[in-house]
């Protein structure tokens, strides 16, 4: 029905525990807590852990692209999505699913997927993060990675955004191998008091286990204690 093919959904019926964030309405006003508030003394970016201390060529980025939104809301353009659905606001001003970096990095990564690329071929030499534009796919670096997919399941289930089924179970592992680390949990709680709501699998990884089961199995949930965070860099 789509123009995007791969667009398989692993759209589960989300329960609607989890409240939007109503605080912020506008992405101006993202915009403006992002850098003055919540990476006021600078920070790290996401995906290739560079320390900055001002916004030059540092952007924010959405971890679940505006595109797949726009796309699931049916609206056609930025402008006509922002003037003419509230939802589209409150999801585009969520402060859990933007993170800063570096600009051409995030103009590489686009609304790409998430996924293991073979090889370890990389475009931003410098930089762990692997780009491949036949497939339209990036692989970040790994403590990255568990940034990411929390970001995303965040917005699947507070907002009903979809996500591709092979990219929710890359995610889950990646989830399982990168822990929160203390300044993605301070961050966590910062937004809390920004917006108004925290990111529950930040809280509880083991969470992510269950998004896409077909039947909810909360009284058969295990913790996850599999994995420690091999990798984790300063800063994210
Ligand atoms: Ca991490």
């Amino acid at each position: 029905m789509r123009k995007w093919a791969w667009y398989s959904m692993a759209l589960v019926a989300v329960s609607s525990v989890f409240a939007d964030q109503f605080q912020i309405p506008i992405y101006r006003d993202a915009e403006k807590i992002f850098w003055e508030k919540l990476y006021e003394k600078g920070g790290w970016t996401l995906y290739c852990g560079e320390r900055f201390d001002s916004r030059s060529s540092i952007v924010i980025e959405h971890v679940y692209p505006m595109t797949w939104a726009r796309e699931h809301l049916q609206c056609q353009s930025e402008k006509q999505c922002r003037q003419e659905n509230a939802q589209y606001n409150r999801i585009e001003s969520d402060l859990h699913n933007l993170y800063p970096a570096m600009e051409r990095i995030s103009q590489a990564r686009a609304d790409y997927r998430f996924d293991l690329i073979s090889g370890e071929y990389r475009d931003f030499f410098e930089c762990d993060f692997e780009h491949d534009a036949h497939d339209k796919l990036v692989e970040p670096r790994p403590a990255a990675r568990g940034n990411v997919a929390r970001a995303i399941f965040y917005m699947h289930t507070e907002y009903g955004l979809p996500l591709d089924a092979n990219m929710l179970e890359v995610l889950k592992q990646w989830n399982k191998q990168d822990d929160p680390s203390k300044d993605e949990i301070r961050r966590n709680d910062l937004i809390e008091k920004l917006q108004g709501t925290r990111n529950v699998f930040i809280d509880d990884p083991s969470k992510g286990d269950g998004i896409g089961a077909a039947v909810p199995t909360e009284s058969t949930a295990e913790p996850t204690t599999e994995s420690q965070s091999d990798s984790e860099e300063i800063g994210i």
